[in-house]
């Protein structure tokens, strides 16, 4: 292997703070001088996956794609961040098994509180059925049963999260 890389995987419902949690973290690591990249739910959806929908195939192979270009990254040195809601347990047991020093974060807050936030009101058309297969609606999400680190974004707030994830990964506050 090059270098000494790492993915650290961000999973858990749309609106949980992922995004957030990542991007932060991509700021303090990059101030710090790590090289570190972000593969981003959204983005990759517009790019690396563009076309792809939301069945439990598609999920798994946008899932994959992901974890295939952070490998890539990781075996170079870099440290990956990955935002993704990835629902299932078993693909990501998967994936971050064949990944170098994985760390899998659950950035968890109940239904109910994800749905009052309700960011892109993407809860809303959901519950009115007018999104199918909505991730904790109408669709599954398995919850990591053993995740390396578990934030309750509900409890927490993101200055306390990015004082986790830095003294888990080793950095220190
Ligand atoms: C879940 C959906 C759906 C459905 C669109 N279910 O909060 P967001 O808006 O910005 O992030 C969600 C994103 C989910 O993409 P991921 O690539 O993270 O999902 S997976 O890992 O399962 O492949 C949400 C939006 O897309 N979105 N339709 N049906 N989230």
């Amino acid at each position: 292997e090059v270098g000494t890389g790492r993915v650290v995987w961000f999973t858990g419902l749309s609106g949980a703070g992922k995004s957030t949690l990542a991007s932060v973290l991509y700021d303090e690591l990059t101030a710090r001088g790590v090289a570190v990249e972000l593969l981003d739910g959204d983005a990759v959806r517009e790019n690396l996956s563009k076309g792809l929908g939301f069945s439990k195939q598609d999920r798994d192979t946008n899932v994959r794609r992901i974890a295939f270009v952070a490998g890539l990254l990781a075996r170079h040195g870099v440290t990956v961040l990955v935002s993704a809601i990835s629902p299932y347990a078993e693909t990501r047991r998967e994936v971050l098994s064949t990944l170098p020093n994985p760390t899998e974060v659950f950035v968890d807050a109940p239904l109910e509180v994800v749905t009052e936030r309700d960011v892109k009101g993407l809860y809303l058309k959901a519950l009115a059925g007018e999104i199918p297969h909505f991730t904790g609606v109408s669709d599954p999400y398995e919850a990591p049963e053993n995740p390396d680190l578990h934030l309750r974004t509900d409890r927490i707030s993101v200055e306390e999260g990015l004082r986790q994830l830095l003294t888990h990964l080793g950095y220190g506050a």
